[in-house]
């Protein structure tokens, strides 16, 4: 793994320029996709990268989508931190079925000081594994980060979820200023930044290019890009929602891998509702990472043999890189 340096900044982009791309013909964006996937990236690879809840459920917070949120009757009943042991048996379990990067989950609004002990602890021993390691335990105050770091995180999830415009439709109790401290926090602790997404919350074109743009535009822009697409759950406010067209959400993979050419583009939340094709098409647009394993946090995701036989079908192999070349963030 190397270790992040802060790159200098490329290019900037307005939500207008992101806006441009998503306007393109759908053939026409795939193609310049792909030149950008190849020329940063060995196109047939994709990063198996496994997700676990270490604590479940209960959280403060009133994001409209989140099955995770007390405010909520979601059927997700509050548990308590996982033990360690327990952790690294899920670690082993998942890098015995093929995983490469462990993403370990916590419904908080913002993690205590036991808390972070504990996770720190689990960093530690995930990474030991020879696993790659990513959390994302909500908002970081002073000190937090760098605690991790010690820890030997690899990667801080923490996602601006859409753009500042819709932000105020879907979460109240925290700003999209909130967010940007957390991840400046983490940058300044020498974290990769794994920062993304979510599409399908009833939001237009305009705003999707917005969360694009704001991304995009962070100097440096982030490592890693989760783009989830909504998993609608029975309960929170956003269930019922207009499901997006299958191309608008590929064009979002597509327009993020030409706006951040070395990062991660995650295909993340909400392939349980894809159908291969639509997987493919996600590849060919410059997704190089994906969820890995039989559930996400709390919902479902496509069984692992499912993803075996996908990925031989499509000549495709796992990669702990995503295909990328040793001078990625040197
Ligand atoms: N509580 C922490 C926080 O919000 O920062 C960490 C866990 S939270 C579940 C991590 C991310 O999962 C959210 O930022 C959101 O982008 C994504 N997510 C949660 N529920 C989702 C859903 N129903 N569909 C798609 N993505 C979802
Ligand atoms: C991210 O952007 N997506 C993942 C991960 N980061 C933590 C979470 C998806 C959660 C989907 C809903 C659930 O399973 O609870
Ligand atoms: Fe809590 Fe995170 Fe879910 Fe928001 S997304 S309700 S902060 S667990």
């Amino acid at each position: 793994m190397p270790s992040p340096s802060p790159r200098q900044p490329e290019m900037a982009w307005s939500t207008q320029d992101i806006l441009k791309l998503y306007e393109l013909p759908f053939m026409d964006l795939l193609f310049r996709a792909q030149e950008v996937h190849r020329s940063n990236f060995e196109p047939n690879t994709v990063q198996l990268s496994s997700l676990l809840s270490i604590k479940t459920g209960g959280c403060p917070e009133d994001c409209a989508y989140c099955p995770q949120s007390a405010r909520y009757d979601t059927g997700v009943d509050a548990e308590k931190l996982m033990p360690l042991d327990e952790v690294v048996a899920a670690a082993r379990a998942a890098q015995a079925a093929g995983a490469q990067r462990f993403c370990m989950g916590a419904a908080w609004r913002s993690p205590k000081p036991h808390h972070l002990e504990a996770v720190a602890e689990m960093v530690s021993a995930v990474k030991a594994l020879g696993l790659e390691t990513c959390v994302t335990l909500g908002m970081l105050r002073e000190g937090q980060a760098e605690a991790l770091k010690q820890a030997g995180l690899d990667y801080y999830n923490h996602n601006l979820d859409t753009s500042p415009e819709f932000y105020g439709n879907i979460i109240s109790t925290r700003t999209y200023q909130d967010r940007l401290d957390t991840l400046e926090r983490v940058r300044e602790a020498g974290i990769h930044v794994c920062c993304g997404g979510i599409v399908g919350m009833g939001e237009s074109r305009r705003e999707r290019a917005g969360l694009i743009a704001q991304l995009a535009s962070m100097d440096p822009y982030p490592e890693s890009v989760p783009i989830n697409n909504l998993v609608q759950v029975e309960g929170t406010p956003l269930a019922g929602t207009e499901p997006l067209d299958p191309f608008e959400f590929v064009r979002t993979i597509a327009v993020a891998r030409i706006a951040m050419p070395r990062a991660m583009v995650r295909l993340s939340a909400g392939r349980e509702a894809m159908d291969d094709s639509m997987q493919a098409l996600c590849f060919m647009a410059g997704a190089n990472s994906m969820f890995y394993g039989d559930a996400l946090l709390t919902t479902a995701n496509p069984q692992v043999e499912a993803d075996q036989r996908l990925l031989a079908r499509l000549g495709m192999r796992a990669d702990a890189g995503g295909g990328q070349s040793c001078e990625r963030n040197a």
